[in-house]
């Protein structure tokens, strides 16, 4: 081995060992982020929003590895550089080591509800690090050149593979996921699956099902894991300018009886014609009902939310008691929450985007002012509020089409306002009126048809939908930064 890289590769499995070291505590603990998490979840929040977006366009849900493995390499890279000055200057490699332990627990002391387990898991992974570099330092010095080597090398290997099994075993007994699966499992709710309303689904191939599967529902969320949580463990604290401080168990809100309503829920990041848009029937009980209990001072005007894993929502009260079926849900589709959605109680406001509304694994309300607080995402350059504007999607045809009788189709939406005519347009032509189909309520999308007599070409179809209160789309193309996109979907069709 190279004089100058062995004592790199010591100090990179040292640090490895420390890592795996608080890996296996936090699964033993049973912490829910462990350091790599928590500095994880450090570099999202402060990874600034426009660029989060970009990142998240080109790798999706990849995000979260993403910073986990940076992270990761990071502080392997950082072990490397102590193992050269070990060698040399051990003072200045303790020194070192030191101050980047420091470092890590007031990062992940900076993520709200990390507890206080996790910055001491990162004082016992310095230790552990040191102890790993001075032994590989050590063992070995009296032998010769040769034998020094081998039992290095041999070190090293048990080093590596000890990390590998810390981590697995850390993994293995930290897994209550499937304790919360089971619990979740075990839940029989006082919900029945409702049928899809009666001409609801126009059943066009290649249109998005009216109601969508949770299995094929979008998800967006901020959660390196997701939060677990069981049933009887959950409370909601409600707080702030309120007549009445309370906290909610899950019983109490399944003695409150719970509600059924068809919602359709949307991101602010769905750029125009994308899916970041889903269906469904929720169950849960009317927020208003826990307003009024906690007795809503006249002055405020904001719900600011707070969800297990610390991201933040703020909504205006408004929407929550003006009637609109604004619920604390507990059930998607007839099932409790999958975990992913939000398990075991959630957020669901017609009208609104979820990143203002839609607070999964919620834990805390505050009462308070829009004034006084600024949301997640509002700190990151999004809008305050969030209505959902008009909209609407072409999802057939695609690209090729027979000459002849063509279903154009798609979904069209505008939540709490409803959606009044849809209309297509060839080539720039004139609007033509699309069919709608039937939706029980105003705060769901509706599916539409048009059937286009197309004659061989390239040809460019447009879509506008029109909302109850007769103000058609506009046609001004908007990024969806900050409070959602405008424009037309359109889509470029070859007949033949
Ligand atoms: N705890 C938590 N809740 C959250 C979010 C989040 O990042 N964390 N994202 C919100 C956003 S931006 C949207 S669009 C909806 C998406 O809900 P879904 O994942 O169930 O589709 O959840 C909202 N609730
Ligand atoms: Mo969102």
């Amino acid at each position: 081995m190279a004089i100058r890289r062995a004592p790199l590769l010591a100090g990179a499995v040292a640090a490895g060992a420390g890592l795996a070291t608080t890996e296996l505590l936090a699964g033993v603990l049973k912490v829910r982020a462990s350091p790599v998490v928590a500095l994880g979840e450090t570099v999202i929040a402060m990874t600034p929003g426009t660029i989060a977006h970009k990142i998240i366009e080109v790798v999706g849900h990849g995000d979260k590895p993403l910073a986990i493995t940076s992270v990761v390499v990071v502080i392997l890279a950082l072990g490397a550089v102590v193992g050269g000055l070990w060698v040399t200057r051990r003072l200045l490699a303790l020194g070192a080591i030191v101050v980047f332990v420091v470092l890590g627990m007031v990062a992940v002391s900076s993520r709200p509800n990390t507890g206080p387990l996790t910055p001491l898991l990162c004082i016992a992974g310095g230790i552990v690090t040191m102890a790993v570099l001075d032994w590989l330092n050590r063992e070995g010095r009296q032998a010769d050149a040769d034998q020094s080597r081998r039992l290095f090398l041999r070190n090293v290997g048990i080093v590596t593979a000890g990390s590998a099994v810390a981590v697995g075993f850390g993994r293995w007994v930290g897994h209550s996921r499937t304790v919360v699966e089971r619990a979740r499992a075990r839940l029989k709710l006082p919900t029945q699956k409702l049928a899809t309303p009666a001409g609801a689904d126009l059943e066009v191939t290649g249109v998005a099902p009216w109601r969508t599967p949770p299995k094929d529902f979008y998800r967006i969320d901020t959660a390196l894991t997701v939060p677990l949580i069981e049933p009887d463990e959950w409370r909601l604290r409600i707080h702030g300018m309120v007549d009445r401080e309370m906290t909610l168990t899950y019983q109490d809100l399944l003695d409150r009886g719970l509600s059924d309503a068809w919602i359709t829920i949307a991101c602010v990041s769905n750029e125009v014609g994308g899916d970041l848009i889903g269906n469904t029937v929720w169950g849960g009980v009317p927020i208003k009902t826990l307003l009024d209990e906690a007795g809503v001072r006249g002055d405020a005007d904001a719900l600011l939310s707070t969800s297990k894993d610390g991201w933040t929502c703020g909504t205006p009260l408004e929407a929550l008691t003006d009637g609109r079926d604004a619920l604390l849900a507990v059930a998607m589709d007839g099932e409790p929450l999958p975990i992913e959605h939000g398990f075991p109680v959630r957020q669901v406001v017609p009208g609104l985007y979820g990143y203002v509304s839609a607070t999964k694994w919620v834990t805390d309300w505050e009462i308070t002012r829009f004034q006084d607080f600024s949301a997640y995402w509002t700190e990151r350059g999004w809008a305050p509020l969030g209505p959902i504007k008009t909209q609407s999607r072409i999802d057939v045809p695609g690209g090729k089409a027979r000459a002849g009788a063509v279903k154009v189709a798609g979904v069209a939406w505008a939540q709490h306002r409803g959606v009044e005519a849809v209309e297509v347009r060839v080539d720039k032509g004139e609007w033509r009126q699309a069919t709608l189909a039937r939706v029980p309520n105003i705060d769901t999308w509706v599916q539409w048809v048009w059937d286009w007599d197309a004659e061989p070409g390239d040809h460019r179809l447009e879509v506008r939908a029109t909302d109850s209160t007769g103000e058609p789309q506009t046609a001004q193309r908007a990024d969806v930064l900050p409070d959602g996109a405008t424009g037309y979907d359109g889509a470029f069709v070859t007949v033949t």
